[in-house]
């Protein structure tokens, strides 16, 4: 009778386990293309940034940033099916302000746990320390933070471009700052202001 209800209770554990899905920061991971570390993400806040897939490599070559997630659980199974809304990216500094919902997955965790960052992101701000990191549900997963650096139209990161950034822009003509070369190619000129210009009056959607 003993031995019964202890295989009764040992199946239930295990069914109930499987049943919640509940992904593990400490086991689910993310990676980049080797191809982009030190990329550049020029985003806008109303989404009309660049896609992850062309970002820019230092110099100003357009990369493959995709971010792949792989969510699992404490067994290291993986995770399907884990919503979008509760995956999203941050930098270590905080320079990337996201509108609500503009950092997050592009879709649920497939039935392999894996789900990708490829959408422009709806953000302002920039940060050039070289560390984004993927959260679920508000906790970091495991592993280094990502070398990508992030700029974009709205410069002071208050999510709407408009004449305060236009200003920030000006400031930096005849010199150089990486808040403002959008693309990344050690210059801030005409390549950047085109990229400025349509983004001006952009806030979240
Ligand atoms: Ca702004
Ligand atoms: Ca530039």
């Amino acid at each position: 009778m003993t031995r019964f209800l202890a295989t009764v209770a040992f199946v239930a554990l295990g069914a109930s386990a499987t049943a919640t899905e509940i992904p593990d920061p400490a086991n689910s991971w993310y990676v980049i293309d080797g191809a982009a570390i030190g990329a550049s993400i020029y985003v806008v806040p109303d989404g009309s940034g660049r896609p992850l897939t062309e970002a820019y490599a230092q110099g100003g070559n357009v990369v493959d940033a995709t971010i792949t997630v792989y969510l699992l659980d404490i067994w290291g199974d993986p995770v399907p099916d884990y919503p979008a809304e509760d995956i999203w990216i941050a930098t270590v500094d905080g320079g990337l302000v996201a509108c609500p919902g503009g950092a997050t997955a592009d879709a649920p965790t497939d039935a392999f746990g894996e789900t990708h960052f490829q959408d422009p992101l709806e953000a302002g701000g920039w940060s050039a320390t070289e560390a984004v990191q993927v959260f679920v549900a508000g906790l970091p997963l495991v592993g280094a933070p990502l070398e990508l650096r992030l700029n974009s139209a709205d410069i002071d990161g208050d999510l709407e471009v408009d004449l305060t950034d236009i200003v920030l822009f000006a400031q930096t003509l005849g010199g150089y700052d990486y808040a403002v070369d959008y693309n990344y190619d050690g210059a801030v000129d005409l390549a950047d202001i085109v990229r400025l210009v349509p983004a001006i009056g952009a806030d979240c959607d």
